[in-house]
C-alpha cells in the first residue's frame, strides 16, 4: 500500500544558529517566517529575529512530506517550544560553533527536547568554526548525555547541507519505525 506520510520536524538552536536560513534554503513552498526587529542586540547583532516560528515543507522522492517548524531563538519565546514540539518525530539541533560554549548549547537543547527526541530521532548540524570543538567532540558529548545522535558539519545557507541533515534524520525515523512495528 502506498501511504504518503507527513512528518513533523523541529529545527532548533541558539539565536543566530541559522534556523530561519536553513528552512528558507530547503523549503519547496515559500517559507513562512515571523521575523521582527531584533531588540536583543547584546545577544546577537543580526537585524531581525524569529518571534513565533518558521515553517517550510520538503517533498521527498517517495512522496512523504516533511513539515519543518523552526523555533524562535530568544529565551522569552520558549513557551512556543512545547506548542511546536507536539507530534514532532524529529529534531534538528543547529549548533553555532562561533559561540563560546557550543557543547553547553547543544546540551541545553538535547535536554529541552528530550521527550521529542526519545519518541523520535535527532540530528545535530554544526556550523561556523570553533578552535577546539569539532563534530567528534559534539558527538561524544551527546553520547555521554545518553543521546546517540549523528553530528554533521553544515553551512545552513547551502541547500545540499540542509538536505543532508534532513535525510539523515528521516532515515533514522524510518529505522525506528521498522524496529517498532517489525519489518512488513
Ligand atoms: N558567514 C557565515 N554566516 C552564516 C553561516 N551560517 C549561517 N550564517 C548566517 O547567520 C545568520 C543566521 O540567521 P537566522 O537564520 O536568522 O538564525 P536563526 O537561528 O533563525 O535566529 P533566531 O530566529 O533569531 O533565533 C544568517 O544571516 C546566515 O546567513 C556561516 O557558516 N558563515
Ligand atoms: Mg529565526
Amino acid at each position: 500500500v502506498n501511504t504518503r506520510r507527513e512528518i513533523k520536524i523541529i529545527i532548533t538552536g541558539t539565536m543566530g544558529s541559522g534556523k530561519t536560513t536553513a528552512i528558507a534554503a530547503v523549503s519547496d513552498a515559500p517559507p513562512v517566517s515571523t521575523e521582527a526587529t531584533n531588540t536583543d542586540l547584546a545577544r546577537h547583532t543580526k537585524a531581525t529575529t524569529t518571534v513565533a516560528m518558521d515553517y517550510g515543507e520538503v517533498l521527498l522522492a517517495d512522496g512523504d512530506r516533511l513539515r519543518l517548524y523552526g523555533t524562535p531563538g530568544q529565551g522569552r519565546f520558549n513557551f512556543m517550544w512545547e506548542i511546536l514540539g507536539k507530534g514532532a518525530l524529529g529534531v534538528v539541533i543547529l549548533v553555532d560553533l562561533s559561540r563560546p560554549d557550543p557543547v553547553a548549547d547543544m546540551g541545553e537543547y538535547l535536554t529541552d527536547f528530550a521527550n521529542v527526541i526519545r519518541a523520535g530521532s535527532a540530528v545535530i548540524g554544526a556550523g561556523r568554526e570553533h578552535p577546539s570543538v569539532t563534530t567528534t567532540v559534539l558527538a561524544k558529548a551527546a553520547a555521554q548525555m545518553g543521546f546517540a545522535v549523528p553530528v554533521f558539519s553544515v553551512d545552513v545557507r547551502r541547500r545540499e547541507d540542509v538536505l543532508l541533515l534532513l535525510e539523515a534524520l528521516f532515515s533514522q525515523i524510518e529505522m525506528a519505525a521498522v524496529t517498532d512495528e517489525g519489518i512488513e
